[in-house]
């Protein structure tokens, strides 16, 4: 039997690591095969792409980041996700294409359409049975990274707040076009409070 596709999206420091440890614990506990992933990255080849997407040190055109994107998600799709899921194993992933669709497609101008164009042929249709929104200030998700992080951070998550302000609001209106994929969670609230209200989100979506 296939398995399921769940991601976790939102803003900087919104808890998506820590969510996405703490489901993938719960589902082995419950006997599943579980793969916890994340993106840009997952396999050796889109891990080199994130080096270079993130790192900070090439400059690049939107365009050519959207498709890099989209070439290390392709290469995770083909080779980890899709595999996976066709075991029968349960694929939780940190970040996916909604964040293209919010960073590169709403925030960076680029429009979602065209970035949904260019990641067509990276996904074909494996797309995310459920996909948990935890939805943070951007002040709040700004200081948890910062604790967390101090200075070392990336070219995406030093863009200013307006940028961060369009990344939430796009994520937003991608949850309200479809309800039936995405399951909004508060993310202000403690961590275990988040985590029970995606077990329940999880238990209510997929069981
Ligand atoms: N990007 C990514 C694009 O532009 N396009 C794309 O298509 C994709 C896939 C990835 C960057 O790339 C961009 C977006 C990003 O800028 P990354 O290093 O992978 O960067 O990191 P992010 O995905 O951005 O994740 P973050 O590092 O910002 O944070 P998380 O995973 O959301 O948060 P987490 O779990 O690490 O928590 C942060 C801190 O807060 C604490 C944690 O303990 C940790 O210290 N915390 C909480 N504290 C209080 N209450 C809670 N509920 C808490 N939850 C966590």
């Amino acid at each position: 039997m296939q398995g399921k596709f769940i991601t976790l999206e939102g803003g900087e420091g919104a808890g998506k690591s820590t969510q996405a440890r703490l489901l993938t614990s719960w589902l082995h506990d419950r006997g599943l095969n579980v793969v916890e992933t994340r993106e840009p990255g997952g396999t050796p080849g889109a891990d080199a792409i994130r080096e270079l997407l993130l790192g900070g040190n090439v400059p690049l055109t939107a365009t050519a980041e959207a498709h890099l994107f989209a070439a290390a998600r392709a290469d995770h799709v083909e080779t980890l996700i899709r595999p996976a899921l066709a075991a029968g194993r349960w694929v939780v992933c940190d970040r996916f294409i909604d964040s293209t669709l919010a960073y590169q497609g709403a925030a960076g101008k680029l429009g979602v359409d065209v970035v949904r164009t260019i990641n067509e042929t990276a996904i074909g249709d494996t797309m995310p049975d459920l996909t948990i929104l935890l939805r943070t200030d951007v002040d709040t998700g700004t200081r948890r990274a910062l604790a967390r992080d101090g200075d070392e951070t990336d070219r995406f998550s030093m863009r200013d707040v307006e940028f961060h302000k369009m990344v939430a609001k796009a994520f937003d209106s991608f949850a309200a076009d479809d309800p039936d994929r995405f399951a909004v969670v508060d993310a202000e609230q403690g961590i275990e409070t988040v985590a029970k209200a995606i077990r329940t989100a999880v238990e209510t979506r997929l069981s």
